[in-house]
């Protein structure tokens, strides 16, 4: 739920990077933070990690422009991606305006990715928000491991695995080499400030 913070002439909202343990979520953010601008990005806030697993969340405010003269701050939100801290993902998609859900292209990783969306729709669904309704976009990362020589998936079998139903956008991604990350970035933001716009007016 976006917020107006009168005193700043701000309007806040929440973006969660939601997906399966380890699929680049946390490197995304990391990216975002090292290249942009630091008048734009407030700090990076990493809350608990152990090696490259978040336990709890990173978090990233992000100035992108004003509305009829609203400053608009975009606060990215990783959730932790392993099965068991289950109860932290719910707590930190309260309140989420837009999600970009970084799936692993890691072929290995097919059933975890289907888990994990599902996993979303039915935490979105505890705040009753409908996943075919949000502001969602895809990332499909990892995309470089291919000149590894690492099996990945097809972007076709992962739009049929992911987006058959949804139809929203998808981008490749290498968030370590940074390709996609802004693009995705783009997008989401595009998509949740005009469904947040919307709701002000009415
Ligand atoms: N080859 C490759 N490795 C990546 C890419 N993105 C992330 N990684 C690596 O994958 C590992 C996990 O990345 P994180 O960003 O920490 O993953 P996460 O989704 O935040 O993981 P959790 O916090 O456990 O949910 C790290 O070693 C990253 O360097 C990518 O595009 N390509
Ligand atoms: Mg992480």
């Amino acid at each position: 739920m976006a917020l107006i913070d009168l005193a700043r002439r701000e309007l806040q909202v929440k973006i969660v990077y939601y997906g399966p343990a380890r699929s680049g979520k946390t490197t995304n953010v990391v990216y975002l933070y090292k290249t942009m601008n630091k008048q734009v990005t407030g700090k990076m806030v990493t809350i608990d990690t152990k090696g490259d697993r978040t336990l709890f969340f990173d978090f990233l405010p992000v100035n992108v422009g004003k509305i009829k003269g609203l400053g608009i701050r975009i606060q990215l939100y990783t959730v932790p991606g392993q099965v068991m801290y289950a109860a932290t993902r719910r707590l930190v998609l309260r309140g989420v305006d837009g999600v970009v859900f970084v799936a692993d292209s890691l072929r290995v990783q097919r059933q975890r990715n289907i888990e994990s969306l599902k996993d979303l729709t039915e935490n979105l669904n505890s705040y009753a928000i409908d996943i075919r309704t949000i502001p969602l976009v895809f990332q499909y990362n990892k995309r470089d491991l291919a000149k590894a020589g690492v099996p990945i998936l097809s972007v076709d079998e992962m739009e049929e695995d992911l987006n058959s139903t949804l139809k929203v956008p998808a981008f490749e991604a290498s968030a370590v080499l940074g390709k996609g990350v802004f693009e995705t970035l783009r997008e989401i933001t595009k998509r949740t400030i005009r469904v947040v716009a919307n709701k002000l007016v009415k």
